[in-house]
Order: C-alpha cells, then sequence, then structure tokens
C-alpha cells in the first residue's frame, strides 16, 4: 500500500511566500504542489481538507535535551515521549546533544547518544559538546563531520567544574571547526562569573530560587557572547549562540553582523513572553521550575528579543526542551545552584510564537516559518531535505488553524514533566495536523506517534563555499595550522 497523503486546499506558507495549493505527499516526500497534485494522486491516497487552514513547514527545534543525565538526575522526557510531544505541537525535527564527560570519548558519548535517540517518534540530528581537550578530541572531531554527518559544536561557557570550556579549549575547537567546515555554538555565559555570584549569595543567605537570576545577571550573559564573538571573528569561523535571553548579548550580535561577521542567535520561546517575577513566586515548586539557564528576564529585554527575530538580527528559536519534576527540583530546596536547570516547551513553541508573534503583528506566516523551521534547516545543513515545502523535500507539514485556541497546561501536555511553563496562557493559532515523513502522527488532539520511526539525520560539513569565507583566516594563520 502506497504511502501517499493529498492535502486539498491550504495556504501554504514557506520562508519566502504564501500561496493556496494541494500538496501530495508520496512514500514520506513531497511529490507535487499545485494543480498537479490531485491528478497525480495514487488511489487510496489519504485525503485532508486543509481549507482555511495554513500548510507549515515541520517546526524545527534546533535545540533539546531529551534524556539528559545533568546535575546529578535525568531529564523526565526520554527520546520517545520528547519528540512525541514535540509532534503533538507541529515540531517534526529535533537536533539534541551529545555531551560527553570530561575526559571521556567524544565517540563513545556519540554512540550512548545514538543508541538512546533510537526511540525517537522524529526524525533528529546531534551536536556534539567539546567539554574538554586533547589530541583524541581533535580527531573524534574529524570523524564526526566526515563520517557520522555531526556538523555543530557545542561549547558550554557556563557549568564551572562540570562541562564548561576555558578560552583555550574555545580556541582550539573552533579552530577545528573551521578547518572541517563545522558550526561551532555557544551557550554564552561567564561560568567563573556565574559560580562567584552563587557563593556571593550563599554567604549572604539566600539559598531561594530567586537567587538564580541573581546570579546570572545579563553583564554574565554579554561578557562571554562577546568573547565567543571576538574569538569567532579572530579566528575567521561563523558562531552561532545559543538561548540569547539578554538585550545585551542580542546587541552584541546584531553589531558583529552589521560589521559582516558571521554570528548567528537563537532565541527560547519562553525567553520571549515568560517574565523574571516568576522566581519570586511564593511556593518554591513554582519558581524552582522555571530554573534555566539564562534565566527568563524582564519585559524591555522580551522587546529586544522579537525585535531581534524581526530585523533578522536573531535567526532561529527553539525550546532547550529540558524537563525535571518537582521532586528533582527539590534537590536545590536549600541551594538554588542545586536546582537542576531547564524546563520544557517542545510542544508548545510553534503556538506561543505564532500566537505572540504573527496575531501581535510582529512576524508575518512566513517570518514565523523561517524562524521555527526554515532558518535552522539552513544553519545546520538540514535544507532543502527540511525547512521548506518544495518537491523532493521530506513531507514534514503542519495544517495550522489560525482561529483556533486552546489553553496551555501540564493537565494536558504530552510531555512526561509535571510543570508547564506556558501554564494557563490561552494561544490562538494551533496545529490541528502534523505529518511526519508523509503520514499523519497527529489529528486533532489524537497523538498517533510511533515509538522509533524517527530517523537519524546525517549533516554535511559546510562547502567550499565555507572554507573560502575566511581565506583571511587561512592566510593569517596558515603557519598555525599545525595540529594542537
Ligand atoms: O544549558 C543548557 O542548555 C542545558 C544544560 C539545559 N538547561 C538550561 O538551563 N538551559
Ligand atoms: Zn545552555
Ligand atoms: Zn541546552
Amino acid at each position: 500500500m502506497t504511502n501517499a497523503l493529498l492535502i486539498r486546499g491550504g495556504i501554504v506558507v514557506n520562508a519566502d511566500r504564501e500561496f493556496t495549493a494541494d500538496v501530495l505527499c508520496v512514500e514520506g516526500q513531497i511529490a507535487a504542489i499545485g494543480a498537479d497534485a490531485a491528478r497525480q494522486a495514487p488511489a487510496g491516497a489519504v485525503q485532508l481538507d486543509a481549507s482555511g487552514q495554513y500548510v507549515l513547514p515541520g517546526g524545527i527545534d534546533p535545540h533539546t535535551h531529551m534524556q539528559l543525565p545533568f546535575m546529578g538526575t535525568v531529564t523526565m522526557d526520554d527520546f520517545f515521549t520528547g519528540t512525541a510531544a514535540g509532534l503533538a505541537g507541529g515540531t517534526t525535527t529535533i537536533l539534541d546533544f551529545v555531551i560527553p564527560n570530561a575526559q571521556q570519548s567524544l565517540m563513545e558519548a556519540y554512540g550512548t547518544w545514538r543508541e538512546w535517540a533510537r526511540k525517537s517518534a522524529a526524525d533528529y540530528g546531534f551536536h556534539v559538546a567539546i567539554t574538554w581537550w586533547d589530541e583524541s578530541v581533535y580527531r573524534d572531531m574529524g570523524t564526526l563531520v566526515n563520517e557520522e554527518g555531526v556538523s555543530s559544536f557545542k561549547h558550554f561557557m557556563a557549568y564551572k567544574n562540570a562541562i564548561m570550556c576555558d578560552d583555550e579549549i574555545l580556541v582550539k575547537s573552533f579552530r577545528r571547526a573551521l578547518e572541517l567546515g563545522a558550526m561551532p555554538t555557544v551557550h554564552a555565559e561567564n561560568g567563573e562569573l556565574v559560580y562567584f555570584l552563587q557563593q556571593e549569595l550563599a554567604r549572604k543567605g539566600v539559598t531561594g530560587p530567586e537567587g538564580h537570576p541573581r546570579s546570572r545577571p545579563p553583564a554574565v550573559e554579554a561578557e562571554a557572547a562577546q568573547r565567543a564573538i571576538a574569538i569567532a571573528d579572530v579566528l575567521g569561523v561563523p558562531l552561532y549562540v545559543v538561548h540569547v535571553s539578554c538585550m545585551e548579548a542580542a546587541d552584541a550580535i546584531a553589531r558583529a553582523r552589521a560589521a559582516g561577521q558571521r554570528v548567528y542567535g537563537e532565541v527560547l520561546a519562553g525567553h520571549l513572553v515568560i517574565e523574571e517575577s516568576v522566581y519570586r513566586a511564593p511556593d518554591f515548586a513554582s519558581a524552582a521550575a522555571h530554573v534555566m539557564s539564562p534565566p527568563f528576564r524582564s519585559k524591555a529585554h522580551q522587546e529586544f528579543l522579537w525585535r531581534g527575530l524581526q530585523s533578522g538580527s536573531l535567526q532561529t528559536t527553539a525550546t532547550d526542551h529540558c524537563t525535571f519534576c518537582a521532586a528533582q527540583k527539590a534537590a536545590g530546596k536549600d541551594d538554588f545552584a542545586k536546582i537542576p536547570n531547564g524546563c520544557g516547551g517542545i510542544e508548545e513553541r510553534m503556538a506561543v510564537i505564532w500566537d505572540a508573534g504573527v496575531n501581535s503583528g510582529r512576524l508575518t506566516p512566513s517570518e514565523f516559518v523561517a524562524v521555527t523551521s526554515t532558518n535552522a534547516a539552513r544553519l545546520f545543513n538540514l535544507y532543502p531535505r527540511k525547512g521548506l515545502i518544495a518537491q523532493g523535500a521530506d513531507a514534514d507539514l503542519v495544517l495550522w488553524d489560525p482561529q483556533a485556541s486552546k489553553t496551555l497546561s501540564a493537565a494536558t501536555q504530552h510531555s512526561r514533566g509535571d510543570f508547564n511553563i506556558f501554564e494557563g496562557r490561552t494561544v490562538r493559532g494551533i496545529p490541528t495536523h502534523t505529518i511526519s515523513q508523509g503520514r499523519v502522527v497527529y489529528a486533532n488532539g489524537d497523538l498517533r506517534a510511533e515509538r522509533g520511526a524517527g530517523r537519524y539525520l546525517p549533516r554535511p560539513a559546510f562547502g567550499a563555499n565555507f572554507q573560502a569565507l575566511d581565506k583571511r583566516a587561512k592566510q593569517q594563520f596558515a603557519p598555525m595550522a599545525a595540529k594542537p
């Protein structure tokens, strides 16, 4: 039986334009768009009526942590439950993170995460974190790029005494990424300053979650962002800054881009709409549930981030989906620095950004598609397989009803987390159907996620143009091309 699906009468939205057209999907790929679609539909094709709805490319979340061992525990969502929750919200692809322990072989850690991810319900790729350095890391980065299709490497500038990178590692790893045609990415917070401020606050007797944002003020993020941008500039390598949360870091990215540097910024749905007052909630559980890094900020920062998305100085949205339940968060009951950092959001991201972004006039539907799918596909070399509706692309699509509304709640979420940072928020504009690999996996509340249906997505290195972009780096550092 051919896997065929005909989506009729919807408004197709790509990052460049929107147009009314039928879409035919056959065997997991988009086979035809427009008048031909119905004519080419094989007998027995499943038909969906999309009249009055938008037809969007499946969402891509470039920043998730399923099944992550972190701060003495493991996140509540594994690769099946987390990707299933994503499908219920219109996200059909995730990029997750392999995070080796210090001194752990990158290839060994990569093998472990690949095994964990086999249960995924949706397609997935991996960034690999560089948490330490020696000759084997240099070598394994080459293997990962050339043989495994990992073309992005993460660097945590925070989390001292755990996975934090110092400048020596940043310089060596960024240079190696340039050699390989891979994208370096950073979690930009100065881990030394965070550690100092945590100690200071403890000395003053501040133990509750209200201490979390006080230990990570915007200046701590801005310093690290500016430092990573400067290192990337001197080395001539592009840079992607994850979860930009404050105006100072967003401004540093905008200034670097205005100077012609290839710096890209990611914004989390939570940082766009959730305010720092959540850390002053009377009950520990609610305040602790919002502990993630960088912390949620004030409205002024949120407005700056929205303008970054509107102006194109920030390119992608993500969730950093990293769910811990109340019992896990209680590890920090007497010391906020011990509260496992992370929140959920993979199911809510697209609806929250549509409601706050498109309904408010900040973003057009096409700009929404760019920041929830296309730009991530381009920056992480999944385009044009993912991130647009075009013949030959993967049949990952979302039917989006701009008039339907829903109130977000932990009571109805599919994540295994027990808290929802968007609790009680009513959004207008929600997915009615999610199609993954040409099959309907979510329909009007009925989630049909299949364990193990997700595929690993190898992502090639950036081509010769990437190397050519940084000829000056080659000229300046030619004598340094020797191995570390
Ligand atoms: O820092 C990250 O991205 C991971 C560890 C998730 N936790 C968080 O607070 N952002
Ligand atoms: Zn991070
Ligand atoms: Zn993260």
